[in-house]
């Protein structure tokens, strides 16, 4: 998952640019980046990091231009060198800069035909910069020495023909204006906006709407599935429908946690949708067990936190902040003689004893993935005194991996792959567990006012709504996962070596 952005201003647009990216922050934290363009050069300036440490007042400086586009990168499938940091530039056609969230499920395909029928040359292993060549491909086959909204298009439309996958995508062409497209699924989220200036309208176009209203934008819509935005230099704005049979899917795990609950995504409110998922839970509790003896609702923090206050509301049982978080968090420094020891789940959460003292407590987290966190949470809930330890998980059992661009454990990393409630309550060691259901989900998420008829549900339900993964495809990413995890885990190693020897 990434944070996505791109202005065309009346101004400079870096500082608005650096703002947007630290709202879209929960998207990634891996890396950050931004380019802008002035008079027909480029100013770039991307590392690993937050955006608050990336950007210094010397960088920002250099970032002129009314002009620009940005991202925050959370790593997927294993990549996360500073030069896999976006956006990516290619100079021909014009000089193309590209910022994409979401992944591509025929990458490797696609790096061959760059490279053997376009004789394009791809220095990263990232699915964004083959994306970028396509795109840059596609618009130089155009042959235009000043491309007009009509050659952008086209090269989306031929893009759409080329890339499977999620991808929500803005891409600036030097000395032109700005692109944003949403896969023919619209599986990933993508809005666009407006301000009004002095000096005329500027345009955002950003992964989430909360960027928008933050920096006093007002939204306009989301690009529907398969859809183009093209804003030029001068501020005209055009919008193109670029596949021939969009399909509306959105991933509904945005939803779920990967949101921020003040963002509306294909005009659901993120925040009402969690809600209605908190109502949902209470009428499975009550169908499950009407007589359950739920003394206190607890919130995992902090997603969590909205579901569990309406399933507190509609079970009538009293809603606790249980555990504090430290949101200071530091570092995990690999010391000479030192195991190096992941930070548990102790240092980033500590419970107040006097709400589960001889209470049985119903603790709530937004979803179970690994299943990891939650067992030791449920442990802590038991040495501060809890009778009884329940769980309610928001989202259904995770059962299969995510291939569109969310960075999610293989297969057999998750807990509820290839097992049944019961068998993941015992791992846990919770005296019940209760999933919502996904018909629930899907309703909770999708019953508002705004009717949207599929969700990319595949991490629940195993159809992933491109129809082009197969067991083939799974077991390869398993493995990709596996040979990076076992990467990493030799460099730890090899560190820890270095300073015992
Ligand atoms: C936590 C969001 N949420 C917490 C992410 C834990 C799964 N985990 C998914 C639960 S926060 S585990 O609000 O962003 O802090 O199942 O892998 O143990």
């Amino acid at each position: 998952m990434c944070g996505i952005v791109g202005i065309v201003g009346k101004s400079n647009v870096n500082q608005a640019l650096y703002d947007a990216l630290t709202v879209l922050q929960h998207r990634g934290q891996d890396a950050a980046g931004i380019v802008t363009s002035h008079d027909g050069r480029l100013f770039l300036r991307k590392d690993n990091g937050l955006v608050r440490d990336v950007f210094q007042q010397r960088h920002m400086q250099r970032l002129v231009g009314n002009m620009g586009i940005g991202h925050v990168r959370y790593p997927t499938a294993g990549s996360s060198t500073s030069a896999e940091a976006q956006p990516f530039y290619v100079n021909s056609p014009y000089g193309i800069t590209l910022a994409h969230n979401g992944n591509l499920t025929n990458v490797e395909q696609l790096a061959k035909e760059i490279y053997e029928s376009d004789l394009r040359h791809v220095n990263t292993s990232s699915d964004s910069e083959v994306l970028l060549n396509v795109f840059a491909h596609e618009l130089a086959t155009r042959k235009q020495l000043q491309p007009t909204e009509e050659d952008v298009f086209a090269a989306v439309a031929d893009v759409h023909k080329r890339c499977k996958g999620g991808y929500a995508v803005v891409a600036m062409i030097t000395g032109y204006g700005i692109v944003g497209f949403r896969d023919p699924n619209a599986i990933r989220p993508i809005v666009f906006g407006q301000r009004h200036t002095d000096e005329g309208v500027e345009y955002m176009i950003a992964s989430e709407s909360v960027s928008l209203d933050v920096l006093g934008f007002t939204l306009i819509r989301d690009l529907a599935p398969g859809e183009a935005v093209y804003i030029t230099e001068d501020g005209k704005l055009h919008t193109r429908q670029c596949a021939p049979n969009p399909h509306y899917a959105p991933c509904i795990f945005e939803h779920v946690y990967l949101a921020r609950p003040d963002s509306i995504i294909d005009g659901i409110s993120v925040y009402k949708a969690r809600l209605r998922m908190g109502e949902k839970l209470a009428e499975k509790i009550l169908r499950e067990r009407p007589e359950h003896d739920i003394d206190v609702v607890i919130p995992i923090p902090d997603t969590s936190r909205t579901a569990a206050l309406e399933l507190a509301n509609h079970l009538g049982v009293k809603f606790r902040e249980g555990f504090v978080k430290n949101r200071y968090i530091g570092r995990t420094f690999i010391m000479p003689g030192q195991a190096a020891r992941k930070k548990s789940v102790r240092q980033k959460l500590n419970a107040i004893e006097l709400e589960f003292r001889g209470k049985n407590v119903m603790l709530v987290d937004d979803s179970i993935v690994r299943g990891t966190t939650c067992k030791q949470i449920i442990q802590m809930a038991r040495e501060a005194g809890a009778k009884n330890v329940y769980f309610c998980s928001a989202a259904p059992a995770v059962r299969y991996p995510n291939v569109y661009g969310i960075d999610m454990p293989s297969a057999h990393e998750l807990i509820a792959h290839n097992r049944s409630t019961q068998e993941v309550a015992d791992l846990i060691g919770a005296d019940w567990l209760i999933y919502q259901d996904l018909p629930d989900l899907i309703d909770a998420v999708g019953g508002g006012k705004v009717k949207i008829e599929h969700f990319d549900c595949a991490v629940f339900d195993g159809k992933y709504v491109t129809g082009d993964i197969d067991d083939k495809y799974l077991n390869k990413i398993e493995q990709a996962r596996n040979d990076a995890s076992k990467i990493k885990t030799q460099a730890v190693s090899a560190i820890i070596d270095l300073y015992n020897n």
